[in-house]
């Protein structure tokens, strides 16, 4: 950095429906992945926050769960956790599924920001799914709500129209010291991102609403002297039923999913990894205040 600007910082919350690229927009804005993206609905359980530097400015982006209409104390904690980030944050993002259009998760997000007069941004995501004339009358149709200042249309999967925004946040956010070292990328740290890593793959490769009823946690962290670490892990299901598909005939889905697991975080730790992953079954992890503690969501939100 070069001292002699004067510095800039800005808390920028990434809100918006399950599933419409929040995350994915994130690590793109980041360049680097710090938070877990899946083709899955609620992939993100909690605020997690991606660093960048552009010139003398730090933007802070908030990731934030998909806010829906909760059921479970899992879905009132996570939904809870975004409200909060928008609430803490200089500058807000409403993100829409272009291709999806405003469905009824969008629509009461955006009767919140109103009736809680909240500006915010427009991001028509996924751009590169649809035809321009139904991009642009989409983008009408969401201006007439009168709320956002100003709509960007990009795609956060190869890029498109990324940097003109991030050029326009910086122009927005006020000056003011760094919140974060200049080397930081995220607010998580690195036992929490693998045990995401590894809920990542289980994203990936479960079926239906398996991953739903699965949290990953890291139980021990040991440095070796090589330089590598060892990582144990357990993955926590509800029943027996979901242990044996999660193990897989002969452990060979456990295994692929420590495998993958293991390779990405080698490559974001930049070292070798011994990955080691165990399943148990806690009947209603989802209702033990302990299993939301790594997190810092509220059990009852
Ligand atoms: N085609 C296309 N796909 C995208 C784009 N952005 C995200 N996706 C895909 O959309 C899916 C959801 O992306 P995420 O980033 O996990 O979405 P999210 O909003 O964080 O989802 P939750 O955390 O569940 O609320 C993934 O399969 C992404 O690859 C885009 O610009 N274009
Ligand atoms: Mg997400």
């Amino acid at each position: 950095m070069n001292t002699s600007e004067q510095t800039k910082c800005g808390f920028i919350a990434v809100l918006g429906a399950p599933n419409v690229g929040k995350s994915t927009l994130v690590n793109r804005f980041v360049g680097a992945k710090v938070t877990i993206v899946s083709p899955k609905v609620q992939t993100t359980r909690t605020r997690v926050m991606g660093i960048a530097i552009e010139g003398a400015t730090q933007l802070v982006f908030i990731d934030t769960p998909g806010i829906f209409k909760p059921r479970r104390r899992l879905d009132r904690a996570m939904v809870a956790a975004a409200w909060g980030g928008a609430g803490d944050a200089d500058i807000r993002l409403l993100l829409v599924d272009a291709e999806r259009g405003v469905d009824g998760n969008t629509r009461a997000i955006i009767e919140r920001l109103k009736e809680q007069k909240l500006r915010c941004h427009l991001v028509l995501n996924k751009v590169d799914k649809i035809k321009k004339p139904d991009l642009l009358t989409l983008a009408t149709q969401l201006s007439e709500m009168g709320i956002f200042d100003e709509i960007f249309m990009v795609s956060a999967l190869s890029g498109d129209g990324v940097a003109d925004m991030a050029t326009f946040l910086t122009n927005h956010v006020s000056e003011g010291p760094w919140h974060f070292p200049e080397d930081q990328l995220s607010d998580m740290n690195e036992r929490l991102l693998s045990a995401e890593i590894t809920r990542e793959k289980l994203y990936l490769q479960l079926h239906q609403e398996l991953p739903y009823a699965t949290t990953v946690e890291t139980e021990t962290w040991t440095e070796k002297k090589d330089g590598s670490v060892k990582i144990e892990q357990v993955i926590f299901v509800e029943r027996d039923s979901q242990k044996a598909i999660i193990l897989g005939k002969g452990g060979k889905q456990i295994r692929k999913i420590g495998e993958t697991s293991r390779l990405e975080l080698e490559e974001i730790l930049g070292r070798r990894v011994h990955l080691f992953l165990f399943v148990k079954v806690r009947e209603k992890w989802a209702d033990d205040p302990e299993r939301y503690r790594d997190w810092g969501l509220d059990p009852n939100a």
